[in-house]
């Protein structure tokens, strides 16, 4: 059998590899040239542990393969973005749709297609409808029509960006069927590789599940955020509050942070509260307050300048010394993009005229927008800055710290 994977991201890639190292023969399907054509010399254009490794054996022995323009298969498994449109918080299907325009001329009865993408409720209904539009020649499955030509189903992803290639076969998976015999061909494809249980359900169903594990982890995250902030009005340290509520045997409190980033976490609840704006409540508010989490952190830096300016009566602005530790969007990994710490070391070297260290042991280089910053090591920053800002919780940071100056800790680790 083959399989055509449209989309090969973060998520689209790693499993069109893993289906390949099964030998099944897969076909990559994306829009970007330069990526297409990187795989087919078996490597990589993301950041993931041991990808490049399946990538490359895949590509090698001739189970993958990469293109831009789709080919028939027997299953089609799409993983493109689900972003916002514009800049309100209403999901973007645009790219499901222009998937469906690109498999639609290849599709055959028989075939069966399965989305993976994070989606608002109805969307694996609306690519159904989408390819139907397109081919009237073939019969879609409605909710109670078995004997359809074309089956369709909603499978997400629920890895962990880097831990990737582990989850995706040890993971359970939710296997969304938009009829109960599209579930069972896709659980039949899943279990190629899948060694964790795939749990049947309707396509709804499955789509509301990962956005509501995307969202129980925000309002958790939330809630701990909203602790640091009330804690630091009664002047508690909300590190050890959370520490000792802990303790109790039916309590488990997160994190609080600088922020929420990420490609999911930040962007799924949003998908709820725009489906079911009168209902989502607590959701919305959860979004809210980690949302306002860099800006708290900002006026805390700004405090610290002031302080710093009142002890030393000589200087000015111009003297002080910033340090950022961290731009990641969280411990540990090299990923900038949608980091609460990078927007926050932003925002200090607009509003700050000294200068501004940065510090990010998991990148070589600092991205364009940061360029007029000084990319340093720890140590340097260290014996440097006036101010130091703690923005993740990196190994490297966790095993000293600053030995002078002021001290703005988003998570309590100094
Ligand atoms: N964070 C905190 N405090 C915490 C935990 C996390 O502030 O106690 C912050 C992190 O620093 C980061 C953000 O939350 O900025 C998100 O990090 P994360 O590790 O919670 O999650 P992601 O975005 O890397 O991956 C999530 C996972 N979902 C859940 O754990 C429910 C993953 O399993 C999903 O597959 C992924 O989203 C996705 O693709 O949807």
């Amino acid at each position: 059998s083959s399989l055509s994977v449209i989309g090969l991201g973060y998520i689209g890639l790693p499993t069109a590899a893993v289906f390949a190292s099964r030998k099944i023969k897969v076909i990559g399907v994306d829009v970007n040239q330069k990526a297409v054509d990187t795989i087919n010399q078996g490597k990589i254009h993301i950041v993931e542990p041991d990808l490049d490794i399946v990538v490359h054996a895949a590509v090698t022995e001739g189970f993958l393969k990469a293109t831009t323009v789709a080919e028939a298969a027997d299953a089609f498994i799409v993983a493109v973005p689900t972003p916002f449109k514009g800049d309100n918080h209403e999901p973007d299907l645009s790219y499901i749709q222009a998937a469906c325009q690109a498999i639609s001329p290849v599709l055959a009865k028989g075939n069966l297609v399965i989305l993976e993408s994070t989606s608002p409720v109805g969307a694996t209904e609306q690519m159904a409808q989408w390819l139907a539009d397109a081919r009237p020649d073939l019969t879609f499955p409605q909710t109670h029509d078995e004997q359809s030509d074309i089956r369709i189903a909603h499978c997400p992803e629920r890895v962990l960006p880097g831990h990737v290639m582990r989850e995706l076969i040890e993971n359970d998976r939710v296997i969304g069927g938009i009829t109960a015999r599209c579930s069972d061909y896709a659980v039949a494809l899943y279990k190629t590789f899948v060694q964790g249980e795939c749990v049947i359900t309707n396509a709804r169903t499955a789509e509301m599940a990962k956005l509501t594990e995307n969202s129980f982890r925000d309002v958790n995250i939330a809630f701990a955020n909203e602790l640091s902030m009330i804690c630091d009005k009664l002047d508690i340290n909300v590190w050890e509050l959370i520490k000792l509520a802990n303790r109790h045997p039916r309590v488990n409190i997160l994190q609080p942070g600088p922020g929420v980033g990420g490609h999911c976490i930040a962007v799924d609840p949003w998908f709820i509260v725009s489906k079911t704006p009168e209902q989502a409540r607590l959701i919305r508010t959860a979004r809210e307050v980690n949302d306002s989490k860099p800006e708290w952190v900002i006026n805390k830096v700004k405090i610290a300048i002031a302080d710093f300016m009142q002890a030393n009566p000589d200087k000015t602005t111009k003297d002080v010394s910033v340090a950022c530790y961290g731009l990641a969007f969280k411990p540990d990994i090299d990923d900038l993009r949608e980091s609460p710490a990078l927007s926050i070391a932003q925002q200090i070297m607009t509003l700050h005229n000294g200068a501004v260290l940065l510090v990010e042991p998991n990148v070589q280089s600092l991205p364009a927008k940061l360029s007029s910053a000084e990319l340093v090591e720890f140590e340097t920053a260290f014996a440097q800055a006036d101010i130091h800002v703690l923005l993740v919780d990196h190994k490297a940071f966790k095993a000293a710290k600053p030995s002078h100056g002021i001290i703005v800790d988003s998570k309590g680790i100094w």
